[in-house]
C-alpha cells in the first residue's frame, strides 16, 4: 500500500487535488502526516526520509511555486533542528501553520478584491481559480449585483467546477466556450484570473488561455486583475531561473483513434502572460502593481524565508 507522500503525489499528478492553492496545501499537509506518523527516532535517518518526501511531493506537478514555497516553507527549520524530535515537531508546526496561513490569505483575498467590484459590473473568469472565485462570491455576498462569464477550459473543462461554485454562491453566471472570451470582452468591466506562479518581474503563470483573456482584455480596455496569495511568487525567478510550462497527455485532448496516427498534438497545460497586460495583482498583504512583486519577493528573502 502506497503511504501519504506517495499518494498525495498521485493524486496531484493525476489532478484528483488540483489548482495551485490546493496542491500547495496538500504538499504541505502530507508531510505534516508524514511526520506524525514516522516510525524511527534518528535524526539522520528522518532527514534522509523526509528529503525523499520532499522530492517525491515536488516531482508531481512542475509549474505552480505554491507547492514548492508550501513544501520549502514546511521544511524551513527541519535541516537545522538538533534532535530527532525537534526536527519532527517543526515540520508538523511549520506544515499547519503554512495551510492554516494559506486559507486566512484566500479570505483576506476576497475582502480586498471585492471592493474592486462595482454594483451592476459584468465580470469575466478563466479555469477554476478559489481564490477568483472567492472574490466573486465576496462581492455577491456583500449584496453587489454582477453578472460572470466563465469560460470552459478545455481540455479539462474546470470552468465547470467554476459555474457551479458560483451558481451556489448565488451567482448569475454564464458559461462560455474559451473562443468566445474576444465576443463578450467588450461587455465586460473586470477580469479575475488566479496564478500558478507570478514571476519577479510580475509575469503570470496561470492555466493556458489567461494570456490570450489578458490580450482581449487589453485590446477592450478591459480592467485584467490576478488573485494571488503571495506563496504564489517565485522566488527561484529573482535569480533569472525560468519558470517550467507543464505538458500533460495528448488523450486529455483528444482521443488518438478521432484524429490520423500521424497528427500530432500539443497539450501545454499553462502559459504567461507578461506584467504589462495585468492591471492588478491582488494580494493578502494588499493590492499592487505587477512592478512591486520584484520588491516584496526581495525584501521578503533578505529578511526571512517566508515567500
Ligand atoms: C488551475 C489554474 C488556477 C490556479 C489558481 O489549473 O490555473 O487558475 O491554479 O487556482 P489546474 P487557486 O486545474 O491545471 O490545476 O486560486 O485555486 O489556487
Amino acid at each position: 500500500m502506497k503511504g501519504i507522500i506517495e499518494t498525495t503525489a498521485d493524486d496531484i499528478r493525476e489532478m484528483k487535488v488540483r489548482g495551485a492553492g490546493r496542491i500547495a496545501r496538500a504538499g504541505a499537509d502530507a508531510l505534516v502526516k508524514y511526520a506524525e506518523e514516522y516510525r524511527g527516532n534518528d535524526l539522520n535517518n528522518f532527514l534522509k526520509d523526509i528529503s525523499a518526501a520532499e522530492s517525491t511531493i515536488l516531482g508531481s506537478r512542475p509549474t505552480a511555486v505554491s507547492l514548492w514555497n508550501g513544501v520549502r516553507i514546511t521544511l524551513r527549520d527541519v535541516r537545522s533542528a538538533s534532535s530527532f524530535e525537534a526536527a519532527r515537531e517543526s515540520v508538523i508546526r511549520n506544515g499547519k501553520e503554512f495551510s492554516e496561513s494559506s486559507f486566512r490569505a484566500v479570505d483576506e483575498i476576497a475582502r480586498m478584491g471585492a471592493k474592486r467590484i462595482c454594483d451592476g459590473d459584468v465580470l469575466l473568469t478563466h479555469c477554476n481559480s478559489s481564490t477568483a472565485v472567492g472574490v466573486i462570491a465576496e462581492a455577491v455576498r456583500q449584496g453587489k449585483d454582477v453578472k460572470v462569464y466563465a469560460t470552459e477550459s478545455r481540455p479539462w473543462r474546470q470552468g465547470l467546477l467554476t459555474v457551479r461554485d458560483l451558481s451556489e454562491a448565488g451567482v448569475d453566471v454564464t458559461l462560455i466556450i474559451d473562443s468566445a472570451v474576444r465576443s463578450v470582452m467588450k461587455k465586460v468591466d473586470r477580469v479575475f484570473v488566479g496564478a500558478d506562479t507570478v514571476t519577479s518581474s510580475g509575469d503570470l503563470i496561470n492555466k493556458v488561455g489567461t494570456s490570450q483573456v489578458a490580450l482581449c482584455a487589453h485590446e477592450a480596455r478591459t480592467e485584467f486583475n490576478v488573485c494571488a496569495e503571495t506563496y504564489k511568487f517565485s522566488p527561484r525567478t529573482l535569480a533569472g531561473e525560468t519558470v517550467a510550462i507543464e505538458e500533460r497527455d495528448p488523450g486529455e485532448v483528444v482521443s488518438p483513434s478521432d484524429i490520423p496516427s500521424d497528427v500530432k498534438v500539443f497539450n501545454p497545460v499553462f502559459d504567461v502572460t507578461p506584467a504589462r497586460y495585468i492591471d492588478n495583482i491582488i494580494t493578502e498583504i494588499g493590492i499592487m502593481s505587477p512592478g512591486s512583486v520584484y520588491g516584496v519577493l526581495s525584501s521578503r528573502m533578505g529578511a526571512s524565508t517566508d515567500i
